[in-house]
């Protein structure tokens, strides 16, 4: 269990935390010198790991940096001064991190015992409606021994939180330094998951990878850290050094590597703030042990009144690691007070559209601690799916977590079951429109009926669905074109008569067929309407557009591919020559014909000879569509 001291200035913390364990926490030359904390300190027994933080207003964020990863909080005020400034606020900070556990010690009961009835009011009366309200209040003397054994067992029956241990591995990084003998520690608290040796993990934001050779867990050698474990880590990686470590750092699984600047939160400002946060307000924000510069929005009002709680969207100065369900605090843009708080509701949020409807109630169904009930939530919404990726690596869960999810996952989707019949609906829907509007053209192409479709899945789920749609039958495909299985292109009957003109005269002159012109000219119709049908005629079949307006019988078209291969067999190779001699068709047509083969990789070009990929023959059938 981790317990996180709290409590303002020369209130007896480190003190109390030595009376405790024996240790002082005080590590740094200059805190020895001035007597007051500086910079986090750790003490561990074998059942407790605390940290120790600094009491002075100037260290409110190395507070905040100890604190986030706590289980429970050892309050602690000194009975002469009673409650102080930072009393008051590291109450609120543990309150906007949700800190539910903890003991309250009112020391220095060696010379101000007198003073236990008025300080035990005062002290209640903080923590009024806090989570730590009903905590013990006990006073104590660090310098006596009073009391120390009662707030000892005190603490040992707070227990720690429950953390999950099936996500991902997540630790936050407060401290990195060098082993003499060589190697790089870092430690900080394990909040989710475990780590093993030879784990390769990742330090995030820099995104360097890292081995861990080595581990200690609340300061005994293991093979294994658990979540909500204080934890030491050697770690070798290539590009990693000590100066590439930052406090607020996380060692995390790779694939929840995604450094964020754009967060969707609900955010509570508090009651004592003295004004509403305004659009655009500049604030210091603190995450895990991080802390970056950043701006509040509010996203259904303009501002957020004190007291009052609302979802915002904050954006920062730098990306950090964020996580869905990560608590936060926000301190006013001098750093002198401590403004709100909140929750991270979406890590990954879009950069458009953050106050649409839709939008707001998606961010409604999101904020949800149980990521299935969320899922599920968010599922009943528009539309009816939600990004895979995203959603895993935003609750750090490991795809193995997927089973236990309210959801199909397809291709880079978690969809409702619903939402999966709404689709293979829509793609039909779509198709029938399509048609009945346009009964000449053949359907859709994949782009197009993807672009249709309401919602507009992704590339690769839409692929997934029309797949499954077509291994069912429920469409069929011609080369590009989606269509229903009882959609045929049919030509009107005065549009047939002239294909059937048209077809005598390509067909009479078979490899030397006449260009639209000709054509046109030849059955009194515009050289346009010519083009239109011949192109028409093409998407059904029979036609083939070798170069543009040299239009083939597709049957033609087969028999020269058939010469072409005989050719080469023969012959080795396949030149213009021999193909136009062949052909009778003259130089200029053979050499269209040629080039049409290369596009369509039928045949391969090397100088003035080709050669024939015999494997490719097979795709000359009937309708000649190339890919
Ligand atoms: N008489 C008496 N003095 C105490 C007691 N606890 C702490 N002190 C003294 O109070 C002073 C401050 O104690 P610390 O433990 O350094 O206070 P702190 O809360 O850790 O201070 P910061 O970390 O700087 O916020 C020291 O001079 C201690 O010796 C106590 O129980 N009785
Ligand atoms: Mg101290």
């Amino acid at each position: 269990m981790i317990i996180g001291t709290a409590g303002h200035v020369d209130h007896g913390k480190t003190a109390l935390v030595k009376a405790l364990t024996g240790i002082d926490a005080d590590r740094l030359a200059e805190e020895k010198r001035r007597g007051i904390t500086i910079d986090l300190g750790y003490a561990y027994t074998e059942e407790f790991g605390f940290v120790d933080v600094p009491g002075h207003e100037r260290f409110v964020h190395t507070m905040l940096a100890g604190a986030s990863g706590i289980d429970a909080a050892l309050l602690v005020v000194a009975l002469d001064d009673g409650v102080m400034p930072q009393t008051r606020e590291h109450v609120q900070i543990l309150e906007l991190l949700g800190i539910d556990r903890g003991v309250i010690a009112l020391t220095k009961s060696d010379i101000a015992a007198a003073r236990i009835t008025d300080v035990d009011h005062e002290v209640r009366s903080v923590l009024a409606k806090t989570l730590l309200a009903e905590a013990p209040l006990l006073p104590v003397s660090s310098l006596t021994g009073e009391g120390i054994e009662t707030l000892r067992s005190a603490l040992t029956s707070l227990g720690p939180r429950p953390r999950a241990q099936e996500l991902h591995p997540r630790l936050a990084v407060d401290r990195a330094f060098t082993l003499e003998i060589g190697g790089l520690v870092l430690t900080g608290t394990l909040v989710a998951g475990r780590i093993r040796v030879e784990d390769r993990l990742m330090l995030s934001p820099p995104g360097i990878e890292l081995r861990v050779r080595g581990l200690h867990a609340q300061n005994q050698p293991g093979q294994e850290a658990l979540a909500g474990q204080r934890v030491a880590l050697n770690v070798t990686g290539q590009r990693l050094s000590k100066d590439s470590v930052t406090r607020g750092d996380w060692v995390l699984h790779p694939d929840v590597h995604a450094p964020t600047a754009r967060l969707d939160v609900r955010l509570t400002v508090l009651a004592d703030a003295p004004r509403a946060l305004r659009a655009d307000a500049p604030v210091h924000f603190h995450l895990g042990a991080t802390h970056v510069m950043g701006r509040v929005v509010a996203l259904i009002a303009d501002r957020i009144e004190p007291g009052s709680t609302a979802l915002a969207r904050l954006t920062l100065d730098r990306p950090i690691g964020a996580l869905a369900c990560d608590r936060f605090v926000l301190r006013d843009a001098t750093a002198t007070r401590t403004i709100g708080g909140g929750v991270v509701i979406d890590p990954f949020p879009p950069r458009r559209g953050r106050r649409r409807p839709e939008r707001l109630s998606q961010l409604e169904a999101l904020d949800q601690a149980n990521p299935a009930d969320a899922l599920r939530t968010l599922l009943t919404l528009p539309p009816g799916w939600t990004d895979r990726l995203s959603f895993l690596r935003a609750r750090n869960l490991p795809a193995a977590a997927l089973s236990a999810l309210p959801a199909m996952a397809m291709a880079d989707l978690l969809i409702a079951p619903a939402a999966l019949d709404g689709l293979d609906n829509d793609v039909v829907r779509q198709l029938a429109d399509n048609h009945a509007s346009a009964p000449d053209l053949p359907g859709l192409q994949f782009e197009r009926l993807r672009m249709a479709m309401p919602g507009r899945p992704s590339t690769a789920a839409f692929r997934a669905i029309v797949g499954s749609l077509l291994h069912s039958g429920v469409i069929v495909q011609d080369g590009p074109w989606l269509r229903l299985p009882t959609h045929r292109v049919t030509l009107s009957v005065r549009d047939e008569r002239l294909w059937q003109q048209a077809r005598e005269l390509i067909a009479a002159d078979h490899f030397r067929p006449p260009r639209t012109r000709d054509l046109a000219r030849a059955l009194s119709v515009s050289e346009t309407a010519m083009r239109t049908l011949l192109k028409r005629v093409q998407r059904m079949g029979p036609l083939t557009e070798v170069a543009p307006d040299q239009f083939f019988l597709s049957e033609t078209v087969d028999e020269m591919a058939g010469i072409a291969a005989d050719i080469a067999q023969d012959s080795g190779t396949l030149t213009a020559a021999t193909f136009r001699d062949r052909l009778a068709n003259g130089r200029k047509v053979a050499i269209l014909v040629l080039e049409f083969f290369d596009r369509t990789g039928l045949t391969v070009r090397r100088g003035d000879e080709r050669q024939v990929r015999t494997d490719r023959l097979g795709m000359f059938g009937t309708v000649s569509s190339a890919e």
